[in-house]
């Protein structure tokens, strides 16, 4: 195959989408479609940057800027309209290119870029969310794990430190994992506690339906929302426990059943529940669905007289915040707590942390390693090792 190519970018996501081209045949191709700014011929030469137009059949697609990563590797820089990226892509198709996904680019060029982090980190920047973990991520293909892993190959007899040194990273990494891919947050509790309120305030917009009838919300609404440098990805759900009324609805038990499995694969459970009202009689799924999740009590609607008793509450109460959605009070404890629950603070961009579930394996595998010969293999599979794609 002579040339390949790729969106490298999130689609849809930013302002420029980012094309990227690389094979033999690649430069042949671009000198058809690339028209430069100036009127000398254009040099592509490795670290350059050209603008112009790329053009089909003499009508003009899009105005880009093209990078010369490498030897016959060129980004295409172009505006972030999801139908401009397909043209270009559409057009170097006619050109006899193949084209990828952003994993399957990444992973056909490692060979020649010897670097596999360096080359994950890449495919993993176009999910990434915010800046901290872009410059997280970026951190670790030239100094982070990368130069941890360098410093363990020369002193692979010494396998108790690099046992100990993997384990610590992949410690690290569950943290580092939220940080990367974002938090998955589930708002869970009885029914009417404040649910849904409390989505909507946390997101600015009346995304969620909200009414002072047990079981209004049935299906679940999600949003997405940035905390300083943690992306949530907020969900609220059904309320879960036995609302007479709707004891016999079918749509209410899948409700129900839906946030249960919703929280299977949350984070985080910011468990809301309606301090103005009794002690709840939480059923037991709902206790065994959150036991071993990150758990945030919100105690909701302070601006009433209590009548929970905390002690009798059936969940584990390492995280408590009381809140009024109405008058605004205890928002911001809130905010923090989610923030300190995720360990934001405890992160540092330029510590190594592991971040595809390949470094993780490796570690994993180097943390319980028995002799020298065997770490010096799985450091250099880390180095150099073949992408999972
Ligand atoms: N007094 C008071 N009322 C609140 C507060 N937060 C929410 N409410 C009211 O409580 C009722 C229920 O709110 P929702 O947000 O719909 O509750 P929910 O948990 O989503 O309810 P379901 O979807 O039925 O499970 C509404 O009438 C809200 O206006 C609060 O802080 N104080
Ligand atoms: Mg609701």
């Amino acid at each position: 195959m002579s040339v390949s190519a790729a969106v490298t970018t999130a689609k849809g996501a930013g302002a420029i989408s980012t094309i990227e081209l690389a094979g033999d045949e690649a430069l042949a191709i671009l000198e058809k479609i690339f028209k430069p700014a100036r009127k000398e011929k254009a040099d592509f030469t490795i670290g350059s940057i050209l603008v112009g137009t790329i053009a089909e059949a003499g009508h003009d697609i899009d105005q880009v800027a093209i990078g010369c990563e490498a030897d016959r590797h060129f980004a295409i820089h172009c505006h972030g309209n999801p139908l401009i990226a397909e043209a270009i892509m559409k057009l170097l198709k006619k050109h006899n290119a193949t084209l990828l996904t952003n994993e399957q680019f990444f992973s056909d060029i490692s060979n020649t870029e010897n670097n596999t982090i360096a080359i994950e980190a890449k495919i993993e920047l176009a999910n990434i969310k915010t800046l901290f973990a872009t410059k997280l991520i970026l951190n670790q293909a030239n100094t982070g794990l990368v130069k941890s892993a360098k410093g363990w190959l020369k002193e692979a007899k010494n396998i108790e430190k690099i046992k100990a040194k993997a384990a610590a990273i992949l410690k690290k990494s569950e943290n580092a994992r939220i940080m990367i891919a974002g938090c998955k947050a589930v708002i869970a509790g009885p029914a009417n506690s404040g649910k849904s309120s409390l989505l909507n305030l946390l997101c600015g917009k009346d995304k969620a339906i909200v009414t002072d009838i047990e079981g209004t919300t049935r299906d679940y609404v999600a949003v997405e929302i940035v905390l300083e440098n943690l992306f949530l990805e907020l969900t609220d759900t059904a309320g879960i426990d036995e609302i007479p009324a709707l004891k016999s609805d079918a749509i209410e038990k899948t409700s129900q059943k839906k946030s249960l499995g919703t929280l299977e694969n949350a984070d985080l459970v910011l468990f809301v529940l309606d301090s103005s009202k009794g002690d709840p009689q939480l059923q037991d799924r709902l206790i065994e669905a959150i036991a071993d999740k990150k758990i945030i009590a919100v105690l909701n609607k302070s601006d009433l007289p209590s009548k929970l008793t905390k002690t009798s509450l059936p969940i584990r109460l390492d995280k408590v915040v009381s809140i009024s959605i109405k008058t605004g009070e205890g928002i911001d404890a809130l905010k923090e707590q989610i923030l300190r629950i995720c360990c934001v603070d405890e992160l540092d961009i330029y510590e190594p942390i592991a971040f595809t579930p390949r470094q993780r394996g490796l570690l994993k595998q180097l943390s319980k390693i028995n002799s020298a010969d065997k770490a010096n293999l799985l450091i250099t599979e880390l180095l150099k090792g073949q992408l999972n794609v």
